[in-house]
């Protein structure tokens, strides 16, 4: 079985859901082979010393426990959690990826990414991507001090809520176009994303070949992943209880 998430936006503000995190890698996901988290598994990433947060420490452990246990952890980078590096592969022992990744899934060659790529409309944003997925402009950042680093971050996020306050639903969502083009650059009929927050199983029709694209949701009211084998990729989030359940947002 293969375990997949993303956007669980974890920080000190959010004690249940990395309570919840931790269960689902104590738990679930010790039945996987593989655990792939695709991206915004942080609110936000300073730099590696955030390994050491009390917030933080607790995941750090469970990821690491799981990979000791011979499940193997598939990173990648969200728009939050970039700049997650060595020090974090050191710590946990997961395997940071670029921006997308190409794994057989429930026996679909899938590509997985974390979704903001796809967002061509929100011009603003792919130049504030373009800025700091620039090496120069990354080596410059780490090497402020962590508290200079965590209020930039902070100051970022405020800036993003007022920019994302203005900007159009579709602004934020895949662009068709982006859709069409992924499926036929990395010549695969398979795409799971999550970033856009907008959890759904879509159909496309790629150059005449049906293509599905399945969105995974974020962790914001409760905790949600996929669970892929046997030629099925099923949604699961938690009931009341914190009991796995089949997620209703998603076709069964
Ligand atoms: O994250 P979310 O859901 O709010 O919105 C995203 C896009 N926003 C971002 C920014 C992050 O939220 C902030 C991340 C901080 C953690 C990283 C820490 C280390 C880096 C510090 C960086 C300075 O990704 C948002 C999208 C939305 O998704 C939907 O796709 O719209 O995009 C924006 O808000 C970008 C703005 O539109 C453009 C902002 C330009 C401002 C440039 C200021 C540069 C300041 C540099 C300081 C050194
Ligand atoms: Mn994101």
């Amino acid at each position: 079985m293969d375990l997949l998430c993303s956007d669980l936006h974890l920080s000190a503000a959010t004690p249940a859901l990395n309570t919840a995190f931790v269960a689902l890698l104590e738990g679930r996901a010790r039945q996987a082979r593989r655990v792939f988290l695709l991206g915004d598994l942080f609110e936000a990433w300073a730099g590696d010393e955030d390994v050491t947060d009390p917030a933080v420490r607790p995941v750090i452990a469970a990821l690491r426990s799981l990979h000791d246990a011979g499940i193997e952890v598939h990173v990648l980078p969200g728009n939050r959690d970039f700049l997650m590096g060595a020090g974090f592969t050191e710590a946990t022992g997961a395997r940071i990826h670029g921006d997308w990744l190409i794994a057989d899934i429930g026996g679909r060659n899938t590509l997985l990414l974390h979704g903001d790529t796809l967002c061509t409309d929100d011009l603003p944003y792919q130049q504030f991507r373009a800025m700091v997925r620039n090496p120069q402009w990354q080596a410059a950042f780490l090497a402020k001090p962590l508290a200079e680093r965590h209020a930039i971050a902070e100051d970022m996020r405020r800036r993003s809520k007022e920019a994302t306050a203005g900007k159009g639903e579709y602004l934020m969502d895949a662009n068709a176009d982006a859709i069409a083009s992924m499926f036929r650059h990395h010549d695969v009929d398979t795409l799971i994303h999550g970033h856009t927050h907008r959890p759904a199983q879509h159909r496309h029709v790629v150059d005449g070949a049906a293509c599905i694209r399945h969105v995974l949701a974020d962790w914001r009211d409760r905790a949600c992943w996929f669970e892929a084998e046997d030629g099925a990729l099923r949604a699961i989030t938690t009931d009341g209880a914190g009991q796995p359940v089949a997620d209703p947002r998603y076709p069964a």
